[in-house]
């Protein structure tokens, strides 16, 4: 199913999907477990962890909850409701499992997921993956003209945006980040049929969304800058993209100590 054709709002066409498959997947256990589309937040595995039964059939995704990368693909397989078919394993990076690097994934970083006998990995890479090979709405429109910008703003989130707003912190984050955000208003402006970068919600809200996150708490907090002020296209993307039970479930829990984190790496040392 695709999101967003006709006339019905596209964000109406996924909450629907994803209740009737809700009660697809209730019904096939019997409807034991109401709360199926909310994930519990397994603890993370650390280096006294068992590896799971690797390469068994299941379909694993390793992710860090702390991780803006992981958090892109985590946030695929929940608004396509690959809860059930598509396994999250968290990892402790402080206090890595050997076997993460020897057994699944040599490049030792997350995310990566472990589908069909082979372990893939890198964000952006796993984010088309995971739309294009499951099950699910598709989060990529057909329009040409939407694709094209699609994959601008996908290769310049990377490339550009995430380094440069970082790169920022150390300099003049004001005007520096301030530039970047101003880029993102820009781009909410140019499709007018909904809230989100192509319009319909798609992979470049996805992509954007774990990075405007910290951003948007840390900024504040480091440079009194609040990065929504005379950008209401950005204003009201937080707010839709906040509506989403699928990304809101993947959002970090402990903010302090994400900003802790922000002021130590990012902040120039007195
Ligand atoms: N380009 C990678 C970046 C992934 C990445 O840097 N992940 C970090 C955690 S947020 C990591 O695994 N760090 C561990 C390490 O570098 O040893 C992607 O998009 O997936």
């Amino acid at each position: 199913m695709v999101v967003g054709g006709g006339g019905r709002s596209y964000l109406r066409e996924l909450v629907d999907w994803t209740l009737e498959k809700k009660k697809k997947d209730d019904k096939a256990r019997g409807g034991v477990w109401g709360l199926s589309v909310q994930d519990l937040l397994l603890p993370s595995l650390d280096s006294t962890s068992q590896p799971p039964s690797l390469f068994d059939g299941t379909t694993r995704l390793y992710i860090n909850y702390q991780c803006p990368y992981s958090q892109r693909v985590w946030i695929t397989r929940n608004v396509k409701g690959l809860q059930d078919m598509i396994k999250l394993v968290p990892i402790d990076l402080q206090n890595r499992p050997d076997w993460y690097k020897e057994k699944v994934y040599p490049k030792n970083k997350v995310p990566s997921l472990e589908h069909n006998n082979k372990v893939t990995g890198e964000s952006l890479v796993l984010v088309k993956y995971v739309d294009c090979n499951f099950e699910g709405p598709s989060f990529l429109p057909d329009d040409q003209e939407k694709r094209k910008f699609a994959e601008e703003l996908i290769a310049y989130s990377d490339t550009t945006f995430v380094p440069e707003v970082y790169k920022s912190f150390a300099k003049d984050a004001r005007t520096l980040a301030g530039a970047q955000f101003d880029y993102l208003e820009k781009a909410l402006h140019k499709f007018d049929d909904g809230p989100f970068f192509l319009g319909q919600f798609s992979q470049v809200d996805i992509i954007y969304a774990p990075f405007i996150e910290r951003f948007h708490v840390f900024m504040p907090e480091g440079f009194n800058y609040d990065i929504t002020t005379g950008r209401p296209k950005l204003t009201k993307w937080i707010e839709e993209m906040n509506n989403l039970d699928g990304y809101k479930q993947t959002k970090v829990l402990e903010q302090e100590k994400m900003v802790e984190y922000y002021k130590n790496r990012f902040l120039p040392k007195a």
